[in-house]
């Protein structure tokens, strides 16, 4: 069965990795079975990267049945597409998803790390530390000034999601026809 790494609260079962949940949507698209493996934000690096070698430090991480292991979300929705091309995840060809997904971590990732700090009571008290400290670490400022006022993170987000609703106004899919429910 393929095996899918995420990051979350192995004590409560939560998992909250946005990276991660690409890889389950795709899986739950194409309905192929997968183990889930829920990391504590402590074990991502190390278990990662003896699983890749060196090479590689974050989730999501998918291992094949035949032991081959894929990094990098959008790498791992190309193989899926591969491995198994029914249904399609990139009905519009891997041009198009390719600027969908450049435009989403030039614009929209940004934005959506301002949230991610919300998340912090859902890790456990250890990883909680190492959030903050890594966190702040790479923002130059603490996860407070970080998130910023709300209104700035929605005049932020309402800029980001701009061309997107202009684009819906003209047909109700971004890409192909239809919507599957994955729940
Ligand atoms: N470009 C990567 C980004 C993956 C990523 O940022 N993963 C985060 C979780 S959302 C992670 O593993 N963090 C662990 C850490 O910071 O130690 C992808 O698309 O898979």
């Amino acid at each position: 069965m393929v095996r899918l790494f995420v990051l979350g609260n192995k004590e409560t079962g939560l998992h909250f990795s946005p990276f991660a949940w690409r890889t389950i949507i795709a899986l739950s698209y194409k309905e192929i079975a997968y183990d889930l493996e829920i990391l504590n934000l402590s074990e991502v690096g190390p278990k990662i990267m003896k699983m890749t070698d060196g090479k590689w430090k974050l989730i999501p991480v998918v291992q094949f049945d035949d032991g081959k292991i894929f990094y990098e979300s959008f790498d791992i929705a190309v193989e899926l597409e591969k491995r198994y091309p029914t249904p399609q995840l990139f009905p519009n060809g891997l041009t198009n998803a390719k600027f969908y997904e450049a435009y989403f971590i030039a614009h929209l990732i940004p934005v959506f790390k301002r949230v991610i700090p919300n998340m912090l009571p859902a890790f456990n008290e250890e990883d909680r530390v190492i959030f903050r400290e890594s966190r702040e670490a790479s923002f130059k400022k603490t996860l407070e000034e970080f998130v910023g006022d709300i209104g700035s993170l929605k005049s932020a987000a309402d800029l980001c999601f701009d061309p997107l609703r202009a684009a819906l106004k003209h047909g109700a899919y971004l890409e192909g026809d239809h919507c599957k429910s994955l729940v």
